[in-house]
């Protein structure tokens, strides 16, 4: 039986031991060639620090991008590391990285044993490794059917991997039909511009064939603040008449990730979304009109995340996830999570790492934990304070079902 003196150290070990499953990332399967991203100068230029950047360095964006990647990551090793205190939880995860593999993160020459380090690495064995190192069995992809680079390579077949699961994003399907229709028209789909119900049918079945393509375990888009459902939209048709069609034939949820205002400064690229509040009334008439239907969902705004907890309580087909992008810190995440512990109890999924960079769930998930252990011992110790009994077992039993179970059971991974 635990105590209110030993119940940290009880919640430290066993989130320690635990292995999660990472239920978003952009993260890709070695069959998947070079999509995968490693290493020291994609740690450097990943878009959150790039934001940091040019806040702390006179270069302007266009600068920026004329240079070569080596050239981009030395500016970002420069301005943010050796001229600046790497305070942000950007910066701080890279010198987390390299204290993990043993390797300098102060100083010019830091860089260049770190470039010497990655590149003695072979990449599959480094991919088993990171993935111990951040205490993960499996990451969850996000797999584009129309990205040019991408598509070709699941088209040809590719291997099944323990480490990696798929997930089909519909971005281009459901935000940019304009501009993509023609794409599965190429591949043989009878669509065009305006969604009629020949239209729509032919969609279901361009997303049922790549659903035996990438077996995927939920289908997955991000949308913006404004998000309306029900709405006179081609987005709102396509989702009501072919994407959850589909989810429901193969079983899966379709996962919203709602709140992005995109580009609002298109000259610094990827690093140029923005954050918005969302009306998540949308979700809900989602989760009321397709009981059959289940939801992932994770919101972008602070101001959403209360809504989202209500709204979790009323439907049992929707599952919160994960403090999203610009929620990645400890600040915010102790304060959503706390809130989510309150109202759900344990029935939501605390955190994914959204890593473009496989090394970045070194130091992610390293913080979750951190993060994490005096939430949950604070929720023992009010339970305990207030005549309730907890054992190590409880405690393995929620971080199990917090970290996977809950993913296991809503995508149903395993056999029910
Ligand atoms: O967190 C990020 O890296 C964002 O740029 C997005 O990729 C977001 O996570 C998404 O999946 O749309
Ligand atoms: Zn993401």
């Amino acid at each position: 039986m635990e105590t209110t003196a030993s119940i940290r150290q009880t919640v430290e070990e066993e989130l320690q031991t635990a292995r999660f499953i990472d239920v978003h990332t952009h993260l890709f399967k070695p069959a998947l060639g070079e999509l995968g991203l490693w290493g020291i100068d994609e740690l450097l230029t990943y878009h959150y620090l790039e934001a940091e950047l040019f806040r702390s360095s006179e270069i302007t964006p266009e600068q920026y991008w004329a240079l070569a990647k080596p050239a981009r990551a030395h500016a970002i090793w420069k301005t943010l590391f050796v001229e600046n205190t790497p305070v942000s939880e950007a910066t701080r995860g890279v010198v987390a990285v390299l204290n993990a593999f043993g390797l300098p993160s102060q100083g010019e020459k830091a860089l260049t044993e770190a470039r010497n380090f990655f590149a003695a690495q072979q990449r599959d064995d480094h991919i088993r490794r990171v993935f111990e190192m951040a205490g993960i069995d499996q990451a969850v992809m996000t797999n584009d059917p129309l990205d040019p680079a991408e598509a070709p390579l699941w088209e040809a077949g590719t291997d099944s991997d323990k480490l990696f699961l798929a997930v089909l994003r519909l971005d281009r399907i459901l935000e940019a039909w304009p501009e993509n229709w023609r794409t599965l028209a190429e591949k043989g789909f009878n669509v065009d511009l305006h969604l009629s119900c020949k239209v729509l049918s032919e969609v279901r079945r361009f997303l049922a064939n790549w659903c035996r393509i990438m077996h995927p375990i939920y289908m997955a888009v991000s949308l913006p603040d404004t998000f309306q459902y029900p709405e006179e939209s081609v987005r709102a048709h396509l989702l009501e008449d072919a994407v959850l069609p589909v989810c429901r034939e193969f079983k899966i949820p379709l996962s919203l990730m709602i709140g992005v205002r995109r580009q609002v400064n298109p000259a610094i690229r990827l690093a140029g979304d923005a954050a918005g509040k969302a009306d998540l009334r949308s979700l809900e008439n989602l989760c009321r009109n397709f009981p059959e239907n289940n939801f992932l969902a994770s919101v972008l705004s602070r101001e959403n995340q209360h809504e989202l907890c209500v709204y979790a309580r009323k439907f049992r087909n929707l599952l919160p996830f994960g403090c999203w992008w610009f929620l990645n810190n400890p600040s915010v995440v102790e304060e959503i999570t706390r809130e989510r512990i309150e109202m759900l109890g344990m029935s939501f999924i605390p955190q994914h790492s959204d890593a473009r960079v496989l090394e970045q769930v070194i130091y992610k998930w390293r913080n979750t934990r951190r993060t994490l252990a005096p939430i949950l011992a604070n929720t023992y110790t009010l339970l305990m304070e207030d005549g309730g009994h907890v054992t190590r077992e409880h405690v393995r039993a929620d971080i199990e079902r917090l970290f996977r179970g809950n993913l296991e059971r809503f995508c149903r991974l395993k056999p029910q």
